[in-house]
């Protein structure tokens, strides 16, 4: 059950698709006020649980922060943070009462979770221009379903994305795409995607190649795809500054770039020096730079990633200016009115300036909408751009299209990576607890930089961070320009790697089942145990294990040198290890605490009680995959629906597609 309750005059962001009428009154599960823009606040009982946020900080359990939807580009994931890249509105409150919340408001937007005071619940923003939807439910779970339900179904991706992907930002020619692509396939090492990273463009330049180093790009995407790999380039938010750029040329002359308010194009500075932001919340100017897709599809392109679109901005013309008479004084006279402290910050402060994001305009439905008040739509929109083409471009066909910013409502169009982590141990956590609060928002295909975007990464480090990888739908090793060498292939004991990766590959048949049932039923992939198991309290403080599909159950390890884990199992379960030689030990474990054994080139599931799931033998590409005949393990006697399609077109409903399987 929906409730609807709309505040002043509420920006359409299109993030809700089933029709629901507005309610009156007021929410019964908390106080509105409107004197100071938008607050509602509510009490939290001592054992409410509250889920949700998607891209968000700290735990599965969000209770105990406070979280800010404003998308921001943000390289250091510390515990402190309250902003990621995406805004996801969207949570559950789980105990004394249970009901869940999403508030559409495009702006920045706080969630106090029991943070200023333990009991309390508080949500608030500038404006009280809102939808806050109400649903109520009898569990977390059923009003997770709910909330997927009013949102639209999410993205499903071609077959072959969930094969593994390997990139580095500093990838420039072909041969360093031929020598990372040599290094997987002479190690037989499973991949099947490559990705390139700003340097394959021609200064940064959307939708163009470097010639030099891409003379004959779509020859060279065959070469590529000859050996089974798919080139994935990305694409940045802004449009380069350059007279003869077509991309440039044409959205200034149609007016599709967003405006100063005097009218003359926005300019910031990202990647490619200068540069204006296609306006995406325009719909001519969305489907202008939407078609811009094409023009690597027509070379053979079949996937994109598309970055910087929160949009990042290093500085503006008018920041520039203004902070450098300021620096001037202090280097004029540094014993004077400006402290160096001051000069660092305002330096600092050039970037993803409030200011500057206010100081823009976008044009929607003939009105002129300021940047700030949709701040958080444009990485969405960006996304849909593509989205919307690939629908024109060949209806039948999915691309694979994943975004660093998002909003709700863009997990229709394309999927999430969670951006500029770190090679910690930490982050493995982070991106564990990540994955089911983002599939609750409706954002199913994601997964993090395997092995940590900045710093650089050991050995064991990225082989515990693969294991998990295995298990997320995006599975892709990147890495930062400056860090060290990151591709499977350059660590010791290379057999290690290939062991990991080929379980992604043998157990690939079943997690594409369950990602399809799950986006085919407005369900979720990964889930919190709690989901599983509503009355076991334990389940419900597990903030390390999760339940994945229908049948299994991982817990990764995520601790340097250990050799090993603690774990709970809610029930009985097999505890299954893929080990080094290929062969796969079963172990029935009875309910309760363990600590399991599991050595750096192990892969450990556990498979539920009377369930069983379908492995494949391992191949080095997905489409090699034979799904005939598969070995099923878990409880002898039961069975398995296994969803199967040819990956490529979008005949879902066919049912065809769901073959019974026994073990
Ligand atoms: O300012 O394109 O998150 O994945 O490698 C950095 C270079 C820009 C940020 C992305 C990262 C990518 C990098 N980009």
């Amino acid at each position: 059950m929906v409730q609807k309750y709309v505040y002043g005059t509420p920006f359409e962001t299109e993030a809700v698709t089933a029709r629901i009428d507005g309610a009156k009154g007021a929410p019964i599960y908390g106080e509105v006020s409107l004197d100071d823009g938008f607050c509602f606040i509510c009490a939290l009982g001592e054992d409410d649980v509250v889920y949700g946020l998607g891209e968000a900080n700290r735990g599965i359990n969000k209770r105990g922060f406070c979280y800010v939807s404003d998308c921001t580009d943000t390289p250091h994931h510390t515990e402190d943070l309250r902003s990621f890249y995406g805004a996801h509105n969207f949570i559950v409150v789980s105990g004394s009462r249970t009901f869940g919340l999403f508030v559409d408001y495009p702006s920045k937007l706080t969630f106090d979770i029991g943070f200023t005071c333990m009991d309390k619940l508080s949500i608030t923003c500038e404006r009280a221009d809102l939808y806050l939807y109400v649903i109520d439910g009898e569990t977390p779970y059923d009003i997770v379903k709910q909330f997927r339900r009013m949102i639209g179904r999410s993205y499903i991706p071609p077959k072959f994305a969930f094969g593994f992907g390997q990139s580095r930002w500093g990838y420039r020619t072909k041969e360093d795409f031929r020598e990372v692509a040599g290094g997987y396939r002479k190690n037989h090492i499973p991949i099947d995607m490559i990705y390139m990273d700003i340097d394959y463009m021609e200064d940064y330049k959307d939708f163009t190649l470097n010639e030099e180093n891409f003379a004959d790009f779509p020859a060279f995407v065959r070469e590529m795809k000859e050996q089974q790999i798919r080139l994935i380039p990305i694409i940045d938010a802004g449009v380069k500054i350059e007279e003869g750029y077509e991309v440039y040329e044409e959205g200034v002359k149609n007016g599709y770039f967003c405006k100063r308010e005097d009218g003359s194009d926005f300019v910031a500075a990202v990647w490619p020096g200068y540069t204006h932001f296609p306006d995406v919340l325009n719909p001519e100017a969305r489907r202008w730079f939407g078609d811009k897709y094409k023009l690597l599809t027509d070379q053979g392109i079949e996937g994109f990633w598309n970055d910087m679109n929160e949009p990042a901005i290093f500085y503006t013309p008018e920041g520039v200016k203004e902070t450098g008479r300021k620096v001037q004084e202090f280097f004029k006279d540094p014993e004077g009115d400006i402290s160096k402290m001051e000069v660092d910050a305002l330096v600092e402060g050039l970037a993803n300036n409030k200011k500057d994001y206010a100081s823009f305009y976008h044009r929607v439905n003939g009105q002129r909408v300021r940047h700030d008040k949709v701040h958080n739509l444009f990485g969405y929109n960006m996304t849909r751009a593509a989205g919307e083409a690939f629908e024109r471009i060949d209806p039948e066909k999915r691309f694979l299209m994943f975004s660093r910013s998002s909003y709700v409502g863009m997990h229709r169009y394309g999927g999430i990576w969670m951006g500029d982590n770190m090679s910690w141990w930490s982050h493995i956590l982070l991106n564990l607890r990540m994955l089911p609060s983002l599939n609750m928002c409706g954002f199913l295909y994601t997964g993090a930089d395997l092995g940590g975007f900045n710093a650089d990464a050991s050995r064991d480090l990225l082989l515990r961070w693969m294991a998990f990888g295995v298990f997320t739908p995006l599975m892709r090793n990147h890495s930062a320009m400056g860090t060290r060498d990151q591709e499977c292939f350059r660590f010791e004991h290379v057999e290690d790697f290939r062991h990991i990766v080929e379980v992604r590959y043998r157990l690939l048949p079943y997690l594409y089942s369950e990602y399809m049932k799950a986006a085919l039923e407005d369900d979720m992939y990964a889930k919190p145990l709690a989901f599983v198991y509503p009355r076991d309290a334990h389940a419900g403080q597990v903030e390390d294990q999760l339940m994945l599909g229908d049948e299994i159950m991982i817990a990764p390890v995520y601790t340097q040198n250990a050799k090993g884990r603690y774990v709970y199992l809610p029930e009985e379960m097999k505890f299954v290890k893929f080990m080094p030689d290929g062969s796969i030990c079963q172990e029935t474990l009875p309910a309760g605490h363990h600590y399991v054994d599991i050595a750096l080139n192990e892969v450990p599931l556990f498979i539920r009680k009377g369930k069983c799931i379908p492995v494949t033998e391992a191949a080095e590409y997905v489409e090699a995959l034979d799904t005939t005949d598969m070995e099923m393990i878990g409880y002898p006697g039961s069975t398995y629906i296994l969803y199967e399609d040819d990956g490529i077109h979008k005949d879902y409903d066919n049912p065809a597609n769901r073959k019974i399987l026994k073990a």
